[in-house]
């Protein structure tokens, strides 16, 4: 599945949660020096921009009190999506920068989408701290980014599960959740409900990185065209990924972070990614961007020898 060319697109979307900042990701990882060191690593690297999206304060109504913003956040995803679509068609593997975590609902959408068209489906690999399966009757905050999983699983708002006609984006046999640790009480209904694999931080201290990712990876990666990588930046412990909204403690050390992505880059497998949830205002001298590209590079197999 190696693919040479490489499209970053930027989702600057901070709609989906209540601490402001995750506009400025796709910034703070280019100024990491993303294009250029994927370049080094012999990628064709093509930049197609950041994806139009409101600002909050241009917002007048937040809309449902459950999903914040539900309708400016869908009509995000949907442009997202369809660049996903194009991207994929002119045979680039799509790089999206978050934005906040709900921006997955669109790049999930298109890559789904593309690989549909074809008659294949995609499994997903989810790295988060969150389970990310809350849909508005149980998310607490009514945060969007809390949700994302669950709507790619088929469960949630319609304007989110239905983008592009359709649910569920991926079959939640091929669902694979990495790194949990913080789940909200009515979370776990939906993640059982749904049928998708969870490995909790529990599970990875007592099997190791490495036997959770096979698994992981033998989840969303069997028997499907490929899978999307979708990486929240708060897996990695607020101690080496400090620019995050909602650092939860005892998340992946840095070597645990990169053996992950390093078997990403292994397996061959991987047709698209992202990273979110990168907050530059949280931040301290970019190191969380920083980290991200690092991890970027990892998963497009970057070695160490
Ligand atoms: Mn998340």
């Amino acid at each position: 599945m190696k693919n040479n060319q490489v499209a970053i697109i930027g989702a600057p979307l901070d709609l989906g949660q209540g601490r402001r900042g995750t506009d400025m990701g796709p910034s703070a990882v280019r100024v990491a020096g993303l294009g250029t060191r994927l370049a080094a690593l012999g990628y064709q690297v093509s930049d197609l921009g950041n994806i139009a999206v409101p600002q909050a304060e241009s917002v007048a109504d937040a809309g449902p009190a459950g999903a914040k913003f539900l309708h400016e956040i869908a009509a995000s995803c949907d442009r997202l999506g369809g660049l996903v679509v194009e991207t994929l068609q002119h045979g680039r593997m799509p790089l999206v920068l978050g934005g906040d975590h709900s921006i997955a609902v669109g790049t999930v959408a298109g890559v789904s989408r593309f690989f549909r068209d074809r008659g294949e489906k995609i499994g997903l690999l989810w790295i988060d701290a969150h389970a990310d399966m809350n849909t508005p009757e149980s998310s607490p905050s009514g945060n969007v980014h809390g949700m994302p999983l669950a709507c790619c699983a088929g469960a949630g708002p319609e304007e989110l599960t239905r983008l592009f006609g359709y649910a569920p984006k991926v079959d939640p046999a091929n669902i694979a959740l990495v790194g949990i640790r913080e789940i909200d009480e009515e979370e776990r209904a939906t993640i059982r409900r749904t049928g998708a694999r969870a490995f909790t931080m529990r599970e990875i201290d007592e099997r190791g990185m490495r036997a959770v990712m096979e698994d992981a990876l033998a989840i969303a990666g069997g028997n499907t065209a490929g899978f999307h990588l979708s990486f929240d930046m708060d897996f990695v412990d607020a101690q080496f990924a400090p620019g995050v909204g909602t650092p939860v403690r005892g998340g992946a050390t840095y070597r645990e972070a990169h053996l992950a992505m390093e078997m990403v880059g292994d397996s061959g497998r991987m047709v698209s990614a992202e990273v979110v949830e990168v907050n530059p205002v949280l931040d301290q001298m970019n190191r969380t961007a920083e980290l991200a590209v690092e991890l970027i590079l990892s998963a497009m197999g970057k070695r160490i020898l």
